[in-house]
């Protein structure tokens, strides 16, 4: 008897997947590896995925939350998502040897903090409460400096210590659609309010929400690869729904999708967020093959040619 499997198209988000900041990120701990040997610690997930931070761990990198954890005469790498200053002054004082992966589009919008604060301005900061990101960010100012804004509710109801000499910044993962209405709340309450032409949203965040909103309305079904703490993972399945479609999903391999119920289902809308390897793309792929006869149309909206060069400690 032949198997006759039911059809299904793919459409395939481009761009997808790792941006330039989680590539030095990773390049950053396999050097460390390389040049100093194992053990190299991490300060929290490099990068918000399970498998690429197992894959390190397999070659000797060890990951912790705090620096206390982190014993003398070993190096420790800073993750992409950035750290309070804090970090970097009590590693210092120990004598490690620091590694920062720091993101350079994070490390911009630290920079941008403090030049808004030197000019005494108190900041607003648009993002979301215990993200690594939000808590590296505000710790670049002393404390009080910094007031967090996560939605349009908290835009409306916010009461900074003063309205005049006052600036926002941004988390760089956020949903382009919910910063453009937070910034508008913002500007229309505060006018005199300085900040970015638009947000501190990455041009990976921005491409990732655009290529998902061509695809999503086609599909019966979003598929997002990426980790349920990484923001802008998350983002892409709400852009998803809010684009139109009706199921849109988060899983972290394909194993994950095994449990899903694909009856009905003729199109999918397949991408992966900034943290997520194309492996488990191609994992995922392969799954839906074994059960469907697949088609896979790729949709690319832009051409992504960033790279970011290894901290001076690494460069070759
Ligand atoms: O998933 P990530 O590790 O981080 P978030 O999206 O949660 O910020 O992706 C890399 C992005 C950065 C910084
Ligand atoms: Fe940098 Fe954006 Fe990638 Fe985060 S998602 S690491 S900010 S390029």
């Amino acid at each position: 008897m032949t198997d006759h499997k039911p059809e299904l198209k793919i459409l395939l988000a481009g761009p997808r997947g790792f941006c330039a900041g989680v590539d030095r990120a990773i390049r950053i701990v396999e050097e460390a590896l390389k040049r100093f040997g194992p053990p190299v610690y991490v300060r929290h997930e490099i990068v918000h995925n399970r498998f690429v931070v197992e894959s390190l761990e397999a070659k000797g990198a060890v990951f912790v939350e705090e620096l206390d954890e982190v014993p003398q005469g070993v190096p420790v790498v800073f993750s992409a998502h950035g750290v309070p200053k804090s970090v970097p002054a009590e590693a210092e004082a120990r004598g490690l040897f620091q590694l920062d992966a720091t993101c350079p589009l994070v490390t911009k919008v630290h920079r941008e903090a403090e030049k808004h604060f030197a000019k005494r301005r108190h900041l607003i900061l648009i993002g979301h409460a215990g993200h690594p990101e939000v808590i590296g960010t505000i710790g670049q100012l002393p404390p009080g400096s910094v007031t967090l804004v996560e939605d349009v509710a908290q835009a409306r109801a916010v009461t900074p210590p003063t309205s005049d000499g006052l600036a926002y910044i941004t988390q760089t993962t956020l949903s382009v659609d919910d910063t453009a209405e937070i910034i508008d709340v913002l500007r229309e309450r505060f006018p005199e309010i300085e900040g970015p032409r638009r947000e501190d949203i990455c041009y990976a965040t921005t491409n990732r929400q655009a290529a998902v909103k061509e695809i999503a309305p086609r599909a019966d079904l979003t598929v997002v690869i990426g980790a349920p703490n990484s923001s802008n993972s998350q983002r892409l399945v709400e852009v998803a729904r809010r684009a139109g479609c009706k199921r849109a999903i988060l899983v972290q391999r394909a194993r994950d999708l095994a449990a899903v119920p694909l009856d009905g289902v003729e199109t999918v809308a397949l991408t992966a967020g900034a943290s997520a390897p194309e492996s488990l793309v191609e994992e995922v792929i392969e799954l839906l093959r074994e059960h469907f006869s697949v088609h896979v149309e790729e949709v690319r909206v832009a051409e992504e040619a960033v790279i970011f060069r290894l901290p001076p400690a690494l460069a070759v």
